[in-house]
């Protein structure tokens, strides 16, 4: 892979989707810190300067704000029928029991191929809501940050930006329900979530974020909750909270009967949420809830791949959009892993909803594609809390190609080009990303695929016997 670079190199794209939006001869130049330094559209396309590098279209980096990375080994496994029932709770069931044999070694294996893949779709950035913390006899590792630092390598090894949410998990349903055996692995008690927590802040290589995840309603006390924000406030002021919330119907009712309260509205009601919260799925958020959690300023998770493979239900976007509300996107589970799917099925499940086309363009005339790319990535950069997302001076070199050269894309250009990457039939139209100023994608080859993808094999094979 070309390193950082040792001075400042200059790139001249025919396009770049800048916060003015679409420009012509945008000359963008990259600091050997990772940053971007000066961009400037309209430039002479006859320049004589030296040029480092002309590319055509380029759009920022997208964060992917919500990954469980182990996920991806099971995507295809839990595809047959089942019984009459057969729902998220059952697919849970068939994730706890893959994830019972899982070493550490796996785990890395398996979340490097994934990040690999996740570049290639356009993703930049990665937000891992990580809550594999012990190992299959229910211990904790010798370094109980075990599993929590092989995705730190695995991050380092693909590329790609990570902030890494160390999670807490620590009952199996609302009123302080005894976890399953199965849900062993992702116990911390307090103390091992504060030791974990800490080492990870004081230890974390440059430009990786360390957040919290306390998992759900359902998985931690108020009381648990309350002080995994005050300590995390207190290490880091700033960095993200996560969690999953409102989901299904059942965990909807679930929290009514235990509070008499909505989950979101229990949230708002009890926690100080602000803009460094993001609520992972909030399914079954009604219009009401969402308001507030827009004028909170906090990011919505929404994970359309995995939220429709799961049967989740469609989330009420057009109230959350009518309410300024700010939303990002994530593979989850990892049954697709490209920023550009996740973003036409978002918009594809809110046109099948209201019967209509366009629904999520703010304004008449205004690209979808354009619009969902950009608000996506400025969403996933406030969720994920790094200066990525954007295509200006200072924040992260994070940059996506698409290709011209693409059947799919043939004559199009700037808006067009972007919506018929998003909605056209061309399956695999970036070429190239670049991340903190590093190509780490060149002509659809990342730089290190060859050993992950043989290392992930491997796993793969012997998770199969
Ligand atoms: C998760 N997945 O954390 O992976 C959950 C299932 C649980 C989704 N909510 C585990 N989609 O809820 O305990
Ligand atoms: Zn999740």
């Amino acid at each position: 892979m070309e390193s950082s670079p040792s001075k400042t190199r200059t790139y001249f794209a025919r396009w770049a989707l800048l916060p003015t939006g679409w420009q012509r001869d945008v000359r963008i130049e990259v600091r050997t810190d990772g940053t971007f330094g000066h961009i400037q559209a309209g430039h002479d396309p006859a320049t004589t300067e030296t040029i480092d590098q002309r590319v055509g279209t380029v759009i920022c980096g997208m964060v992917n704000l919500h990954s469980h990375a182990f996920q991806r080994a099971m995507a295809g496994l839990t595809e047959r029928g089942g019984p009459s029932t057969d729902s998220f709770w059952t697919w849970r069931e068939v994730m706890y029991r893959f994830l019972a044999e899982l070493s550490p070694d796996d785990v890395e294996a398996i979340a490097a191929q994934l990040y690999v893949e996740l570049l290639k779709g356009g993703f930049t950035g990665i937000v891992e809501f990580h809550y594999l913390h012990r190992d299959p006899s229910g211990a904790l590792y010798q370094n109980p940050a075990e599993l929590a630092q092989r995705i730190v390598s695995a991050a380092e090894h693909s590329g790609i930006g990570l902030t890494l949410l160390v999670s807490l998990y620590q009952q199996g349903g609302f009123a302080a329900a005894a976890l399953q055996p199965r849900q062993q692995r992702f116990y911390l008690s307090d103390d091992e979530f504060a030791q974990i927590l800490t080492e990870l802040h004081h230890r974390r290589p440059p430009g990786v974020q360390v957040g919290i995840a306390p998992h759900s309603l359902r998985a931690v006390t108020p009381d648990a909750l309350h002080r995994a924000i005050t300590l995390h406030t207190q290490l880091a002021p700033r960095a993200p909270i996560h969690l999953h919330i409102a989901e299904q119907p059942a965990e909807v009712s679930d929290c009514q009967s235990w509070s008499q309260r909505r989950p979101m509205d229990w949230l708002m009601d009890e926690c100080s949420v602000d803009e460094r919260f993001c609520l992972i799925h909030a399914t079954h958020g009604q219009p009401a809830e969402l308001v507030r959690v827009a004028e909170r300023g906090a990011v919505i998770g929404l994970c359309p791949s995995t939220e429709a493979n799961l049967g989740d239900g469609i989330f009420a976007a057009t109230d959350y959009q009518a309410a300024g509300g700010r939303f990002g996107i994530g593979t989850d589970s990892h049954v697709g892993t490209s920023a550009l799917d996740e973003l036409r099925l978002l918009e594809y499940s809110q046109r099948l909803r209201h019967g209509r086309r366009n629904v999520l363009s703010p304004g008449e005339g205004v690209s979808t594609g354009t619009y969902l790319w950009q608000q996506a990535a400025q969403g996933g950069a406030q969720a994920a809390a790094q200066p990525t997302g954007v295509l200006q001076p200072g924040a992260r070199a994070d940059l996506v190609v698409l290709d011209e050269a693409d059947p799919s894309l043939y004559g199009r250009s700037g808006a067009a080009l972007l919506d018929s990457a998003v909605f056209g039939p061309g399956r695999q139209v970036i070429s190239d990303v670049m991340c903190a100023g590093r190509w780490v994608v060149r002509d659809r080859r990342h730089f290190a695929e060859d050993a992950i993808s043989a290392r992930f094999a491997e796993v793969m094979r012997r998770l199969a016997r």
